[in-house]
């Protein structure tokens, strides 16, 4: 099969004998330019022919070279300088690129913005009624009553965020459910309607003063979702009320505000309400540095509308430096909630027509700002927007504390999770939910800490100290090459305009120990430009490549095998107009025991892995903590009661070992059968009975055909024994792709599979952006020998149902 790829090449031609483009014309034509084989794709050559090309066709021809690889196909490139089959299209490519390129680098960072960014790693503290009651999302029913954390010790929190390295810490002052954690004046849904400290309390007021103590920044999240305004009789959400001009904030008698400023707006009755919140948490509790406004609505009402720009123009007034995330211009989500990050992450993203009429919708789609994008939205009319990236995720499964069953991810998680965000472009947001108490819990503490210090320790001398630094081009006084080694952000090497790949060599005074680079560009004068690099480093005589990326920005850590060397280059292969460096650290990261992996499968069997292995695993199911007296894990274990496990990996000779893993189980499925499904792909390994497998990366998935069945699903389970519930769980598939799972369900109960007893029916709470394992507890138990699960519906309203697995939570007869 042949395959034709119409890249737009001018002035260039393929040199069969060199096997190198020239950058020359013959007649003012220009078409082909190489056929390359599968065989050669092997070898490498396209790749380095690749390199030659202007780096604005680069990517084009690397994504062709790789689908034919894939395809093993023979592919034709040509390089056509007639072009544009848009006849519209005045201007040749390159100039289009060009000008696209010199648009792009224009865009650069606010000042709050840069100071955002250097903060790298930052808390989110989840904490409300919901802590109480084991929701991920409230009703706004809630009794105030039940927010009673009677040790709350900020201090605490502040702690664990400063050993993390964390810089500034969030907290939902109010979250959907409209509970506030702060003594406001505009609702008696607050900490004021609890007993605890008889209504004297305010979260946020002693976050705000432990902040102070320990150094932190404080960012406030406060939901503009407000269940208790929805749902309560004289609440002011979507109540109808008409648009006037009104002061904030609204004056209460016997509560002055210190700051006497008061602004005008047209808003209906929430949006005041709202934006009296925003001048009491902005006003109060010290400098704000970050404002979160989160685009998920559990529900709305009477057609609400949010008067953002307003919202913003109050927040610039009253806190300056303070970026808006989300549902606003200095911050983008960055997509997900499970701590994924982009390969190519930019900061220079097309929006709109204008930032006025820009609403800031989430964006989730991986390309957002190649050059590609930038081009067709220059085209369209479209503008360009310094919008860098947060990436937001939990250190437990779901926002809030829910119990100790929850799972806590691991150091090795955290830390992967860090250097792919603060190393790849973004700012990394690291949840850690109160419990009950007011306290992170111990096993959250731990984690914190042993990233914290991974992190200090790796981070804290640099290798590239006394270096020497040489360029491939110069661009002359002021860009040196050295200014790379100088830790002054406001320097840089540059090249030449258009010399768009470069290198730059860096000399150590002698050979070192290393497994890590620090690269940043300086985005603050020039903008974010490379695109693509490698990092070559002199081994015995000769360049070998030991790292490679894409985009830089901000901030890119690469990590690679220990290596000794005195030598490294970095080669820009693509970027924009021509690239920067302002920044370059060397590091040695000292090899990490990483955490054990623990897992049951069906018949009840615990198997205890860990990779790379090599360390001796030792393991409890007694609740302790494994030290190396207990019991070495050898071969799989039965637990088919459940409980808790433990488990550590020890360095076989040093005094070394990784973190502690806990993972909770609850009675097995070795006795269940299906005994009814709605449908399911049986041919395609994807029965019912993969939903009570043990094997989390197995699922359930009805059919999906045109006609195939609609909701609702059902699943029915025969347990093989009577138990006692207080709950199930529901673990969605985690693959990449998410098509049925299930958003509200049904669950009922049977003694006999015949007559069925309803226990509860809901909604999964967040799984939309957070597909992790739901523990939904009874409010009392129940005896049963069946058990079915109704969905109603899925979460993009599919017709359609899935599950990777699904469990009971006991309490044994
Ligand atoms: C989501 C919310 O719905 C979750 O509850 C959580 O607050 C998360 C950070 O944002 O959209």
């Amino acid at each position: 099969m042949r395959k034709f790829f119409d890249i737009k090449i001018i002035n260039a031609m393929f040199d069969w004998r060199s096997k190198k483009l020239c950058h020359q014309t013959i007649g003012g034509i220009l078409w082909i330019l190489f056929m390359i084989t599968p065989k050669t794709i092997l070898s490498q050559e396209p790749v380095q022919i690749v390199n030659q090309l202007p780096a604005v066709y680069q990517d084009s021809a690397l994504e062709a070279i790789q689908k034919a690889a894939m395809n093993n196909d023979v592919i034709e490139i040509y390089l056509d300088e007639e072009t544009s089959r848009d006849k519209n299209q005045k201007k040749s490519i390159f100039e289009n690129n060009k000008e696209a390129m010199l648009q792009a680098v224009e865009c650069k960072p606010h000042p709050r913005q840069l100071a955002w960014q250097d903060n790298e790693f930052i808390s989110f503290i989840h904490f409300g009624v919901n802590t109480f009651t084991g929701r991920e999302w409230g009703t706004g029913f809630e009794d105030p009553a039940i927010f009673q954390p009677e040790k709350l010790d900020t201090d605490q929190w502040c702690e664990a965020v400063k050993a993390a390295g964390m810089k500034m810490a969030i907290i939902t002052a109010k979250h959907h459910d409209g509970f506030c954690l702060w003594q406001t004046r505009c609702t008696k849904y607050s900490v004021a309607s609890s007993p605890w400290r008889n209504g004297k309390a305010d979260v946020v007021k002693e976050l705000a003063e432990s902040c102070r103590k320990y150094g932190l920044k404080l960012g406030i999240y406060l939901s503009p979702a407000d269940l208790y305004q929805i749902e309560n009789p004289d609440g002011l959400y979507g109540n109808g009320s008409s648009y006037s001009e009104r002061a904030i904030p609204r004056h209460v008698p016997d509560r002055p505000f210190k700051d006497k400023r008061t602004f005008k707006y047209r808003v209906d009755d929430y949006n005041e309400y709202f934006m009296n919140q925003l001048f009491e948490l902005l006003t109060e509790y010290g400098p704000v540095h970050e404002v979160w406004f989160d685009g998920a609505h559990p529900k709305r009402k009477g057609g609400q509308q949010y008067t953002y720009t307003q919202w913003y123009d109050l927040i610039r007034n009253l806190a300056p430096d303070a970026v808006i995330f989300g549902k606003g211009p200095d911050v983008r989500w960055c997509g997900n909630e499970a701590g994924r990050t982009r390969e190519s992450e930019w900061s220079v993203i097309p929006i709109g027509k204008s930032l006025e009429e820009w609403d800031w919708p989430d964006i989730t789609k991986d390309d957002l700002g190649s050059l590609g994008k930038i081009n067709e939205a220059l085209e369209q009319g479209r503008i360009l927007h310094w919008y860098p990236a947060e990436t937001n995720t939990s250190i437990r499964d779901g926002w809030f504390w829910r119990d100790e069953q929850q799972r806590v991810k691991t150091t090795e998680e955290i830390l992967d999770t860090w250097y792919r965000s603060v190393g790849g472009n973004s700012v990394f947001l690291l949840n850690i939910p109160p419990n009950r108490d007011g306290l992170f819990s111990e096993r959250d503490v731990k984690v914190l800490e042993s990233v914290g210090q991974i992190l200090k320790s790796t981070f804290e001398n640099n290798l590239a100290e006394n270096a020497v630094a040489t360029a491939s081009k110069n661009r002359g006084r002021g860009f040196e090459a050295q200014n790379i080694l100088d830790s002054n952000p406001t320097t840089c090497w540059m090249p030449p305009d258009w010399e768009m790949n470069a290198s730059v060599e860096i000399t150590l005074p002698e050979p070192r120990q290393m497994n890590r680079i620090v690269i940043q560009e300086h985005i603050e004068q020039y903008s974010q430009r490379i695109a693509r690099f490698a990092v070559d480093a002199r081994l015995e005589g000769t360049w070998r490549q030991v790292a490679e990326g894409t985009t830089v920005g901000y901030k890119r850590i690469c990590g690679f095998s220990t290596i000794t060397t005195d030598k490294l280059r970095i080669r820009v292969l693509k970027s924009r107009v021509c690239p920067t460096i302002s920044n370059v650290e060397i590091y040695y990261e000292s090899v990490r025991l990483n955490s054990p992996h623990i897992k049951r499968d069906r018949p009840g069997n615990v198997s205890i892995t860990c990779h790379p292995a090599g360390g001796i695993i030792h393991y409890t199911i007694n609740g302790d903590e494994p030290d190396r007296n207990a019991p070495v894990y050898q071969t799989p274990f039965a637990l088919p009661e459940g409980g808790a496990v433990k488990a550590v990996t020890f360095h076989p000779d040093k005094n070394e070992k990784s973190a502690t893993v806990t993972t909770n189980f609850d009675i097995c499925p070795a006795k269940w059968k299906v005994v009814e499904v709605s449908s399911e792909q049986a041919d395609n390994n994807e029965a019912a009975t993969r939903a009570i497998d043990g094997d989390e990366a197995t699922n359930w998935i009805t059919q999906w055909r045109p006609d195939s069945p609609k909701h609702p699903h059902h699943i029915v389970i025969d347990l093989g024994e009577q138990l006692k519930l207080v709950g199930f769980t529901y673990t969605p598939r985690n693959d990449a792709n998410h098509n049925g799972t299930i958003k509200n369900f049904i669950f009922s109960i049977s003694k006999d599979g015949k007559t069925w007893e309803t226990v509860i029916e809901g909604e999964f709470d967040n799984i939309t952006n957070n597909p992790v394992k739901q523990t939904v507890h009874f409010t009392e138990a129940f005896d049963a020998s069946f058990i079915k699960l109704i969905a109603l519906s899925e979460i993009r309203g599919n017709p359609w149902a899935s599950a990777a697995e699904i469990g009971v939570i006991t309490k044994k007869k």
